[in-house]
């Protein structure tokens, strides 16, 4: 069976995880109002991908013996200056993600919980991948500035991205 602190912290992170699938939603909601439908589009695809994240998370703890409990989801914001200020807040929150990820690790190798420490380092590993794609978009977005045709061209090419996870 799983440790009881652990159960509970995992379960937070379910919790931390749907709310990112919120967040991003809200976001994709906003550039669907100013007709952006590429960025929506791959915010769209993350909501997702947080999705699948919960769900992982769901399934191992039922997998340890361990009680899935939902608690509320915080409402995100709705706004944003502009495309720039949207992606930098998704950067910050994949930023907090990460960290909150490192202590999940930190209790898992207090505990000794080996099996959690495991199940935990896809986390890791895709958090590195979720920050750096995070990353080059706010990079470009920098680049592009207020360069209007290079903003729908960004936003023609984000269109076009799948869910693969
Ligand atoms: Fe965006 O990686 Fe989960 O939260």
């Amino acid at each position: 069976a799983i440790n009881e602190k652990m159960e509970k912290a995992l379960n937070e992170q379910i919790n931390k995880e749907l709310f990112s699938a919120y967040l991003y939603q809200s976001m994709a909601a906003y550039f669907e109002s100013k007709s952006l439908k590429g960025f929506a589009n791959w915010l769209d695809v993350q909501a997702s991908e947080e999705k699948i994240h919960a769900r992982k998370i769901y399934d191992f703890i039922n997998e340890r013996g361990g009680r899935v409990l939902l608690k509320a989801i915080e409402e995100p914001k709705h706004d944003w200056d502009n495309v720039q200020a949207a992606f930098k807040d998704a950067l910050a929150h994949e930023q907090f993600i990460t960290d909150s990820i490192n202590k999940l690790v930190d209790l898992a190798i207090e505990l000794s919980d080996h099996a959690t420490n495991n199940f935990l380092q896809w986390f890791v590993a895709e958090q590195v991948e979720e920050e750096a794609t995070a990353t080059e978009i706010v990079d470009r977005l920098e680049l592009i500035d207020e360069n209007v045709m290079a903003l729908l061209r960004m936003d023609e090419s984000l269109g076009v991205i799948t869910l693969t996870a």
